[in-house]
């Protein structure tokens, strides 16, 4: 498949990994400030974000990033020994949904919403491999609020391979085997003393 970063000038290409088919395809201003803002806003106040604990060896660990699930009814993710069962979408989000469905390609079903009270809130090297996931459908990364840098890397150790500031309503996308060949996290940054949500959308398998 065509990595939509070549069919759209205003995307950049992070990794165009032919080889092992993975891509990853990042545009800095998907939504305009105002409409960042605005979601920023009303989904700080609106969504039920809970603490995260995940399982780490065996044993739940809480960590400062919280968490909620949007997305079609009865939809679920299991992930590190979390369960997140969907929120119905928000009023007003569908088009939003749309909109990401066509950037991608794809028809997502799932939002898994993570949000960053400051820098000090991170999340290590992981891939999104869970056989929940439909195997290879892409993911988009929906950023609101604090830039946040995002780092990527072949394989599950050593440096990153690519690192992009993700700016407030920035979409990025990971497509094709990304998810089998690479890890990406989002690192510590003390400096950072403001709020950020990210939306990875997914397309889930419905049982
Ligand atoms: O917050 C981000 O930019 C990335 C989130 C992420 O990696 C995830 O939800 O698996």
């Amino acid at each position: 498949m065509v990595p939509p970063s070549m069919l759209f000038e205003t995307r950049e290409t992070l990794i165009d990994d032919r080889a092992r088919g993975c891509w990853v395809s990042y545009q800095s201003h998907f939504l305009s400030a105002d409409e960042s803002d605005r979601w920023l806003r009303r989904l700080a106040a609106e969504l039920p974000f809970v603490a995260e604990a995940p399982v780490i060896f065996g044993k739940a660990i809480p960590v400062r990033r919280r968490s909620c699930a949007l997305g079609e009814p009865g939809v679920r993710y299991r992930y590190s020994g979390i369960e997140r069962v969907a929120h119905p979408w928000p009023d007003g989000f569908a088009s939003l949904v749309e909109r990401v469905n066509r950037a991608a390609d794809t028809r997502f079903n799932f939002a898994l919403c993570n949000e960053y009270a400051d820098g000090e809130v991170a999340l290590g090297w992981h891939s999104d491999d869970e056989d929940d996931l439909v195997r290879d459908a892409p993911i988009a990364s929906l950023s609101l609020g604090a830039t946040r840098d995002f780092a990527l890397r072949l394989g599950r150790s050593g440096a990153a391979c690519a690192t992009v500031s993700l700016a407030p309503g920035s979409l990025l996308v990971m497509g094709g085997a990304t998810q089998r060949h690479y890890q990406h996290r989002v690192p510590v940054r003390k400096r950072c003393a403001q709020l950020r949500i990210n939306l990875t959308f997914r397309q889930m398998i419905t049982r």
